[in-house]
């Protein structure tokens, strides 16, 4: 109850608020909520900057229930890349549709329609889709059980305006709040509807489209990440300590 009054509360949270409350999975999904956070992370990885024709996307970006950019526009063939944090809690990169915002996209026989691109619930792992056709809008959420609900949803080449916006998807996925189905398993799946997961997800040192030079900067922004998620941590114990 605790958690899902916070769900819906944390939108209109300041960032610092956000990041105090991003803790560890709030339920027995995953199996991994003993991880210890230092462990988890000295590997965080963030995404990389743009390169022509590849767009890279933090998940969980600073500690807050968003991908980043979670709206964005990408044209055929361009390679989107979704960074996870190991920070000792599982994200997702699962399609879904306009109409069902927290709902995989399954294939459907009748029409033909193929299965939606599915990561499955990971960390620390780099995940890369493919557009096929810009000209379709393409909407996303993370299937991590609270999460979708909590407003974490991207489109790529959604309208700009009307009613099928980023923010009117962002609007339905808050509505469903706590309310979202259990969907938890099953993942990765190399498929997609309008873009296509060509390969599973890994921790590999170099992706396509990061270019040489970015090992360094990583490195310097793995600190920066450490030492902001230490202070968190170190925020979190002492509200627990006021409780
Ligand atoms: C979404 O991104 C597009 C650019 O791709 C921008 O024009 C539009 O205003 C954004 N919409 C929202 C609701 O942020
Ligand atoms: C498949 O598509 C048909 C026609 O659009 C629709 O009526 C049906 O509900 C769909 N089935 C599923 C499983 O989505
Ligand atoms: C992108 O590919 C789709 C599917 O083949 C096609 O319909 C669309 O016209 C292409 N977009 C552009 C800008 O050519
Ligand atoms: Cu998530």
């Amino acid at each position: 109850m605790y958690f899902a009054t916070t769900a819906i509360s944390l939108l209109s949270l300041p960032a610092f608020a956000i990041a105090q409350l991003y803790g560890p999975a709030p339920g027995p999904a995953g199996g991994a909520t003993s991880t210890p956070a230092t462990t988890a992370l000295a590997t965080a990885a963030t995404a990389p900057p743009d390169t022509p024709g590849f767009v890279n996307v933090d998940v969980a970006f600073q500690e807050t229930f968003t991908f980043h950019p979670s709206n964005f526009s990408a044209p055929n063939n361009t390679v989107v890349t979704f960074f996870f944090p190991n920070a000792g809690l599982m994200h997702s990169v699962t399609q879904s549709t306009f109409e069902d915002p927290c709902t995989y996209l399954v294939a459907n026989s009748s029409t033909g329609s193929p299965a939606g691109f599915d990561s499955g619930l990971q960390e620390n792992v780099q995940f890369s889709i493919t557009i096929t056709d810009d000209q379709t809008p393409i909407w996303f959420h993370c299937k991590f059980p609270l999460h979708c609900g909590m407003g974490m949803v991207g489109a790529i080449n959604a309208q700009t305006s009307g009613s099928n916006t980023f923010s009117a998807f962002q609007a339905a996925a808050v509505a469903i709040g706590a309310n979202e189905q259990d969907q938890s398993s099953g993942g990765p799946v190399l498929a997609g509807v309008d873009a296509t997961a060509t390969a599973a997800p890994s921790n590999t040192a170099s992706v396509s489209g990061s270019s040489g030079s970015s090992g360094s900067s990583s490195s310097a922004s793995r600190v920066t990440a450490t030492a902001g998620i230490v202070s968190f941590v170190g925020a979190a114990l002492f509200m627990v300590l006021l409780a």
